[in-house]
């Protein structure tokens, strides 16, 4: 009866660390959730995403495109707004504007108007298919502020139908025809090459 009574309280024991560490590893699991549905974004600027239209939409690639772009060599800022390649070149995680095309770069916006996510390249001699952006046939606008020619790819390699960006110009929206077309692109190292 005695060793009876001895099981029953050894019995007891292991049940009861079996629901402590439960119950201690359930908060930490909530905490890993929560940073996913975020994309990656950082816990504490979700609350200020969210004003943002699209940013719904933006996230939830986000979930795809920082492991692929961590796979091409690319790491996140310290501020968790951008993907940047070892290049300088950075795709966005957050939807941006004209403002945020920072003087002398070339920027390539997926929606019109300077909206939706930006890719940026600032380096004359820049070329790049846009798949390894996770930006294939996305973009709707552009604005190239920078002092070099600049031109845009219907394909890959930096072949088929190209449309020419002048040095300081910009373009809000590239057309029906254009839009979501561009795959390669290109900085030249003179004003005048397109
Ligand atoms: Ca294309």
């Amino acid at each position: 009866m005695k060793e009876f009574a001895v099981n029953i309280v050894r019995h007891l024991t292991v049940l009861f660390a079996a629901c402590t560490a439960f119950v201690l590893t359930v908060p930490s699991a909530y905490a890993e959730e929560s940073i996913d549905t975020n994309g990656g974004v950082s816990a504490d600027r979700s609350s200020d995403l969210t004003k943002v239209g699209s940013i719904d939409a933006i996230a939830d690639e986000n979930k795809t495109l920082i492991p692929q772009m961590e796979a091409r060599g690319a790491i996140l800022s310290p501020d968790g707004e951008w993907m940047t390649m070892p290049s300088g070149a950075a795709v966005s995680l957050t939807a941006k504007s004209f403002a945020d095309c920072p003087s002398g770069w070339v920027c390539l916006f997926a929606q019109a108007s300077w909206g939706g996510r930006m890719l940026k390249w600032s380096d004359p001699g820049t070329a790049a298919d846009l798949s390894s952006f996770s930006f294939n046939d996305q973009m709707s606008s552009w604005a190239n502020r920078g002092p070099y020619a600049a031109k845009w790819f219907y394909n890959a390699g930096f072949a088929g139908t190209s449309r020419c960006m002048q040095p300081y110009t910009s373009n809000s929206y590239v057309g029906s025809s254009d839009n979501d077309e561009a795959s390669s692109f290109r900085i030249y190292t003179d004003a005048a090459a397109c």
